[in-house]
């Protein structure tokens, strides 16, 4: 079915979205919904291994959850699933099989890619890597100068960037000491050299992490490093010092990086998807093999839990239906995450890409235009930073926001130092715990007039106070409390939102793993740099042809 509209579970959500908009309307629904029904956490909490997934201060009835698990029928997400880990060539606007899943299935077993078994080449990649991160680790791999190597730079930009750098900042816990692990990726040369400022050519090592070797910023750091390097230590440290993550052998060689320091994966890995492949490799020299290898269990573990759980009790499932629900059938556009961990600080970023990438379009599969809203606007940051920050709006603005809150009960540090560091992660989880009930509840005016009695305001002054302090409630949360930030747990929540994004596209039948959305302003770059400096002209609008005048002006003043 084309038009994902016409399906009956469809409409009929459609029609309860009215009977939930007109129960909202009345106010204060979700705390009648607890009051009445105690047995809603119970109900509908889930949990895989230490994970628990808590949807029940979503604005989701009974009748609308049996709905939704229905429409994952309608739309054959468990079957679309299936297609994915058999290697099918899913990603159909660029003729190619989806099998990110392969890359962390240490079971042993084959999976094949257009008949062929792709997993000898997965395991002796993985091998490489080991061989490669254990030398570099224990110092046996030697700089140009026979020193070990203190630093270690990935250069790479969009997937080739966000997801380890993501996990690294996740899993400092179990970094090395002594070696430092840095992530560089925007063009602007102040990334780079910032980054360089403080390293030494002599026990640095660049790693680039590109799957074309193409791309414009990563090989201009690419180049830019090079030049730094052989300023100091002469062309004869190149082979000591680069590495390489690419599915494009020739323009590595090309570069002058060593085949034998190339990491290789697949074009049935997509960019954003492509943590779990040779691309992890600066991740695996900060946290080891061994841990990097347990964050592919983890993932391996959601896997599983993806293909094999009914949707009722599959989380990556539930939270595609409720979040379809939110922006299809309650008009909800964005979405917050907001994990209540520093070290999960990169992750609203690695998920902006990971599901604003993949499910941001307006074409289905079939090449006409979606006539429904598709991914929402993702945005989030660490709480409780956000706290003061933008959940203001989240409390009180006009628009609906719904959020994900991503708790972990045990802090990472504690656990690997040893001591609690006095009461900050108590502080830090009664304030998530608090966001979401204060979320769900509000305050009602006549509690609002109470408070303001207690403190002695009352007559005019309360009055005029009152409607500033009420909070509507009725603001949907999702809770995953997660036990501890280890590897495993780690791969196993990134796995979780991979799958949720995939059931996402399925649902909006739209193809969440092409990206052409980010070609037009690449070519019209390609266009206006030799402009910038004089080389050519071109045909532009006023705007924007008036900017590059003054930008030339203001260059050659
Ligand atoms: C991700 C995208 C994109 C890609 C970067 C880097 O899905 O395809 O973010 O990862 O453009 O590409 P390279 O790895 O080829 O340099």
């Amino acid at each position: 079915m084309a038009d994902v509209r016409e399906g009956q579970a469809w409409q009929a959500l459609e029609k309860q979205s009215l009977l939930v908009r007109a129960e909202l309307a009345k106010g204060y629904a979700l705390r009648r919904w607890f009051s009445e029904d105690p047995g809603r956490f119970e109900r509908m909490h889930l949990r895989l291994g230490e994970l628990l997934f808590d949807p029940s201060k979503q604005l989701v009835t009974p009748e609308v959850s049996r709905l939704l698990n229905a429409l994952a029928e309608e739309r054959g997400l468990a079957p679309a699933m299936a297609a994915m880990v058999k290697g099918e060539p899913i990603n159909l606007t660029e003729g190619r099989a989806v099998l990110h899943t392969a890359l962390r299935d240490l079971s042993g077993g084959p999976r094949r890619v257009g008949g062929q078994d792709v997993m000898p080449d997965v395991r002796a990649v993985l091998a490489q890597m080991r061989e490669f991160v254990t030398a570099l680790r224990s110092g046996a791999w030697r700089g140009a100068t026979d020193l070990p190597i203190r630093d270690v730079v990935n250069l790479g930009i969009g997937g080739s960037d966000l997801g380890p750098a993501m996990a690294t900042a996740a899993l400092q816990p179990y970094w090395q000491a002594g070696l430092r692990v840095h992530y560089v990726s925007n063009v602007d040369g102040a990334h780079l050299h910032g980054t360089l400022a403080d390293l030494q050519p002599e026990t640095t090592l660049f790693i680039v992490a590109s799957k074309t070797f193409t791309t414009q910023e990563t090989l201009a750091n690419a180049h830019s490093a090079r030049a730094w390097l052989v300023g100091a230590l002469g062309q004869g440290a190149v082979a000591r010092h680069f590495a390489a993550l690419s599915t494009n052998a020739k323009a590595v060689s090309d570069f002058g990086i060593d085949l034998r320091q190339m990491f290789a994966f697949w074009d049935w890995v997509g960019g954003r998807y492509s943590l779990w492949s040779a691309i992890g490799l600066s991740v695996a020299c900060a946290i080891g093999m061994d841990a990097f290898e347990d964050l592919l269990r983890g993932a391996h573990e959601a896997d599983r839990h993806a293909l094999e759980a009914p949707i009722a009790a599959n989380i990556p499932a539930q939270m595609a239906l409720i979040g379809a629900w939110n922006r299809n059938f309650l008009g909800l556009q964005s979405l917050a995450v907001l994990p209540y961990d520093q070290s999960l600080h990169r992750l609203p970023a690695y998920l902006q890409q990971a599901d604003m990438e993949s499910n941001g379009k307006t074409t289905t599969q079939s090449g006409d235009r979606t006539q429904w809203p598709t991914g929402p606007i993702v945005f989030g940051e660490p709480g409780t930073n956000g706290q003061h920050a933008f959940y203001q709006l989240l409390h009180q603005g006009s628009d609906v926001v719904p959020a994900d809150f991503i708790l972990v009960a045990h802090s990472a540090w504690a656990t690997a130092l040893n001591h609690p560091i006095g009461d900050h992660h108590e502080l830090l989880l009664a304030n998530g715990l608090a966001q979401t009930e204060a979320l769900l509840r509000g305050k009602t005016a006549d509690e609002v007039a109470h408070e303001l009695q207690q403190a002695g305001i009352v007559g005019d002054a309360a009055k005029a106070l009152v409607p500033h302090k009420i909070f509507t409630g009725d603001r949907p949360t999702t809770t995953l409390l997660m036990g501890r930030l280890t590897p495993h747990a780690l791969g196993r929540l990134i796995a979780i939102y991979e799958h949720k994004i995939f059931f996402q596209g399925i649902l909006w039948n739209i193809c969440s793993f092409d990206q052409w959305g980010v070609e037009l302003g690449k070519q019209l770059a390609k266009a206006i740099g030799p402009e910038l400096r004089g080389e050519t002209s071109g045909d532009h609008d006023a705007s924007t042809a008036g900017l590059i005048a003054e930008v030339r002006r203001r260059r050659n003043a």
